[in-house]
């Protein structure tokens, strides 16, 4: 497969070779975002996936059936991918444009914050962002093999694994909220409390959402549709680029499996490293890190 084991380095950051070039990194820098796109902004394994379901599912909340035969990824596709320019065009046709990028905040603020774009940040607790990258690490050969959990957990935490530093990337985007039209969700509020969090989510976007449309919203986009959905699943993947044979994109879908994963010395560690870099910040987000 072509460029599979490729890493591209763009602007300090590493990513997917087989995903990326450095005309795609380019082109996404110089995308022009316009008034009533809406943005999802991701840290890798934060719940991209599901949270592109549900701006799908909202901004099409009359006609569930007219989204039910496209992958997410096609639906509110990612700008720096290379696949990005096939895509367009037929967003073109329905506005909102809804879209999808892991990139730092530095590399695309000078797009965005002149307009009205609506962002949405989705983060996660990084002890599960860390253990299901790990995993996804595994199932994906166009990303770097790992001796081991203990190595993959230390290259996580010095901000060295594709899209680089957790900690740099959350505070990158929190610190230029101010600048945009900016909405902060976490995986732990879609997991506690999914009816309040996706309402919440819909008076962000201007989206009235009738009882029955909440409804079906919360059907469509639970872990358990969306797990046994071929289109949704990523298991139409070719084995060429996701070993199946090794685990699943959609591999558990909870807030804590963190616990089944560090031992007391990786915990403490990341605590210190947590407490240090977030600082105040802390006190925003509803994860335990105990
Ligand atoms: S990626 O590769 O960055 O796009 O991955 P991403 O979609 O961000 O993250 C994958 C993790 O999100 C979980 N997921 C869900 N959890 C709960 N409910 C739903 N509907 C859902 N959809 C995806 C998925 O299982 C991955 O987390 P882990 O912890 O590995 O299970």
């Amino acid at each position: 497969m072509d460029r599979i084991k490729v890493t591209e380095v763009f602007e300090g950051i590493s990513m997917p070779g087989h995903l990326h070039t450095q005309e795609s990194l380019n082109a996404a820098t110089n995308f022009q975002f316009q008034d009533t796109d809406v943005l999802l902004v991701t840290f890798p394994k934060s719940g991209t996936t599901w949270m592109q379901q549900i701006l799908s599912l909202i901004f099409n909340k009359e006609d569930l059936q007219s989204i039910q035969n496209t992958p997410t990824w096609t639906r509110v596709p990612w700008v720096e991918h290379i696949s990005f320019s096939d895509y367009l065009p037929q967003m073109e046709a329905s506005k909102p444009r809804l879209l999808t990028t892991h990139f730092p905040a530095r590399l695309l603020i000078h797009n965005l914050k002149n307009t009205k774009a609506r962002v949405v940040y989705l983060a996660r607790n990084p002890k599960d962002v860390l253990v299901s990258y790990y995993h996804f690490h595994k199932l994906a050969k166009f990303l770097p093999d790992f001796s081991s959990f203990e190595d993959f957990f230390d290259q996580f935490l010095e901000g060295k694994v594709n899209f680089g530093s957790w900690f740099n990337h959350i505070k990158d985007w929190l610190g230029v909220q101010q600048e945009l039209n900016f909405f902060l969700i976490t995986y732990e509020d879609l997991s506690q409390d999914p009816r309040q969090a996706i309402q919440n989510l819909s008076t962000f976007l201007g989206q009235q959402l009738e009882p029955k449309e909440l409804e079906n919203i919360l059907h469509y986009c639970s872990f358990s549709f969306m797990s046994q959905n071929d289109l949704l699943n990523y298991s139409l993947i070719p084995p060429v680029i996701f070993d199946h044979s090794v685990g699943k994109f959609l591999r558990k879908g909870v807030a804590g499996n963190w616990k089944e994963y560090f031992s007391p010395e990786q915990n403490a560690r990341f605590n210190n490293v947590y407490q240090a870099e977030m600082g105040d910040l802390a006190l925003q987000f509803p994860w335990s890190l105990d």
